[in-house]
C-alpha cells in the first residue's frame, strides 16, 4: 500500500477526496492518524499558489506524498469576493454560518440572474522534494436567498448549481461530486498523476 497525506483538517473535503480518489493502493493517512500537525498560513495571491505552498509544507514536515486543496467561493455581482479569503470571510472568527449570512446580506436586493457565482478548486499532489502536480476545477451556479440543505460544508446551502432548482447542501455526497468543482480538479488530478504512484 502506498501512504497518501491528506493536508486538511475541512472534514468536508477528506471525505470528498477520499470518495473521488478511490485508489485502492492507497493507505489514506489524515491528521487523525498523526500526532502533530501543522498550521500554515495562506499568504498566496490564488488558488494555485495555496494548494502548492500547503502540499510543499505538509509534504516536507510529515515527510509523506500530498494531496492538498485550496478552493472558494466567486460572487460576480461582489467582483469575485470572497475567493481566496472564503473560509476566513467573517474574521476574526469566521464560520460556516457566519460566513453564509455575510454573502447575504451583501448581495441584499441583487435579483436572482445576477446573483451568478462559481466555486473554484486547485488540487495539488507533492511528493516531498519531488514533482509537484496541479489541477483545477470550477462548478457555475447561483447564490439563493436563504440557506437550504443539510449535507456538504461551507457555502453548500447556499449555492444552487447551474441546470439545478435546489442547493449543494440537498445534494448526496455522490451527487455533488460528479458536478463539483473539487470532483472535477481530483478527477483530472487522478489521470496526470496515475503514472507516478505506480511502481
Ligand atoms: P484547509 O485550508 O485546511 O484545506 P479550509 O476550509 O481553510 O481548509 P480553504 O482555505 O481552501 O480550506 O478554504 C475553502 C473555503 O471555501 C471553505 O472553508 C468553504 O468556506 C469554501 N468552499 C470550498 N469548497 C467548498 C465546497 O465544496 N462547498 C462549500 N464551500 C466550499
Amino acid at each position: 500500500m502506498k501512504e497518501i497525506f491528506i493536508g486538511t483538517k475541512n472534514e468536508g473535503k477528506i471525505k470528498e477526496i477520499k470518495e473521488i480518489l478511490n485508489f485502492s493502493f492507497v493507505k489514506w493517512i489524515t491528521f487523525r492518524e498523526l500526532d502533530r500537525w501543522l498550521e500554515i498560513e495562506e499568504v498566496g495571491k490564488t488558488f494555485e499558489e495555496n494548494a502548492i505552498l500547503k502540499g510543499k509544507t505538509f509534504a516536507r514536515y510529515f515527510n509523506l506524498p500530498t494531496i492538498s486543496d485550496d478552493s472558494g467561493l466567486e460572487v460576480d455581482a461582489l467582483g469575485g469576493e470572497p475567493g481566496i479569503y472564503s473560509s476566513r470571510y467573517s474574521e476574526p472568527e469566521s464560520n460556516d454560518e457566519k460566513n453564509i449570512k455575510k454573502v447575504l446580506e451583501k448581495l441584499k436586493g441583487v435579483p436572482f440572474p445576477e446573483r451568478t457565482a462559481r466555486f473554484r478548486c486547485v488540487a495539488a499532489f507533492v511528493i516531498p522534494d519531488g514533482e509537484i502536480v496541479t489541477a483545477e476545477g470550477l462548478c457555475e451556479g447561483h447564490i439563493g436567498f436563504e440557506p437550504k440543505g443539510e449535507k456538504g460544508f461551507g457555502y453548500d446551502p447556499i449555492f444552487i448549481p447551474l441546470g439545478y432548482e435546489r442547493t449543494l447542501a440537498q445534494f448526496s455526497l455522490q451527487e455533488k461530486n460528479k458536478i463539483s468543482h473539487r470532483g472535477k480538479a481530483l478527477r483530472l488530478l487522478k489521470r496526470k498523476i496515475e503514472y507516478l504512484l505506480i511502481d
